[in-house]
């Protein structure tokens, strides 16, 4: 008799992470590798996919990279026609690539503007897209975004990023709505402050040794008073992506440590030696 436990597992599954060459793509990556899917990813970096390839071949991990940009359409298009020809249709999509650029709003290039909103929300629309109409077909499939604390809060200098991770709350619930009559989930993934290469420069030390003053801050606003790990992430992709998770559409889980529901208290309580 299948248990509960069988109802997480992703065997059978063709599972896509995009921006997979680093960061929580790899945490992903792995999660659904572990849970039993095939696991394919994209980078906008050939010496990146080859060094991630090399660093799952390492750790065990039968996981197929390709250099795709995914504000690409034709190249996207290319990447899903190779993968499902090479592993079978696509089960799972994890809208996982993102930049952020930290630049106040009145001093930031229409240029770099339009940079953060292609990759963070028109490459989660063009990505969508190029999956929905093969899991109408096979009667469904998983999506999961990458959202943000920035799909719910402000924050100076991010407002492309804002308002990127905001528009992608909205995409994943009308995808929900458009799509849910067949089957297809999508639903966010939220994380709070997690330590990856692209918040590194938010918890830079000073020449003297001390606290990023940042650091500080988003310690002062989580209950945990600490950073969130790509590891802690990895339960709540593999559910999103899962069977166990059918009923849920539309959704952003929020993996934050607490932020969101926490006042934060004075930054001046928080001890520095705490990793
Ligand atoms: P990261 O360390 O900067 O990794 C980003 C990944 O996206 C890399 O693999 C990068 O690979 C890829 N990428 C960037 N532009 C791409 C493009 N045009 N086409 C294909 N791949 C591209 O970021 P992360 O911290 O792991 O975050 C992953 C996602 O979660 C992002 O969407 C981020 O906004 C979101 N998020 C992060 C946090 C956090 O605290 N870290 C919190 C909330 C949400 P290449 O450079 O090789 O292309
Ligand atoms: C920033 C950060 C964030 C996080 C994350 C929060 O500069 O405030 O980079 O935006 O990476 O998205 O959930």
């Amino acid at each position: 008799m299948a248990g509960i436990l069988d109802s997480f597992r992703l065997d059978g599954k063709v599972a896509w992470v995009t921006g997979a060459s680093y960061g929580l793509g790899m945490a992903y990556a792995e999660a659904f590798a572990e849970a039993g899917a095939k696991v394919v990813f994209n980078s906008s970096d050939t010496g990146r996919v080859n060094a991630a390839t090399e660093e799952y071949r390492k750790k065990g991990f039968d996981i197929y990279g390709a250099v795709c940009d995914v504000t690409d359409e034709k190249a996207v298009a290319a990447f899903v026609k190779e993968v499902e020809d090479k592993f079978g249709p696509i089960d799972i999509l994890v809208n996982n690539a993102g930049i952020i650029r930290r630049i106040p709003m009145t001093d930031m290039s229409l240029d770099e503007w339009n940079k953060v909103i292609n990759v963070d929300l028109t490459g989660p629309f063009i990505c969508s897209k190029a999956v929905i109409p093969g899991m109408i077909k096979r009667g469904g499939g998983k999506i999961i975004n990458a959202c943000s604390m920035m799909s719910e809060f402000g924050r100076e200098t991010v407002s492309a990023y804002a308002a990127a991770k905001g528009g992608l709350k909205m995409l994943t619930r009308n995808i929900c709505s458009e799509y849910g009559r067949y089957n297809i989930q999508c639903n966010g993934i939220g994380p709070g402050y997690i330590d990856t290469v692209q918040t590194a420069p938010l918890r830079e030390r000073g020449a003297d040794g001390s606290m990023n003053p940042f650091d500080r801050f988003i310690r002062s606003k989580t209950p945990a008073q600490r950073w969130g790990h790509a590891e802690e992430l990895k339960g709540l992709a593999v559910f999103l992506a899962s069977p166990a998770s059918d009923f849920i559409n539309g959704q952003i889980i929020y993996i934050d440590g607490g932020i969101s529901a926490y006042i934060g208290q004075d930054p001046s309580n928080i001890d520095d030696s705490k990793s």
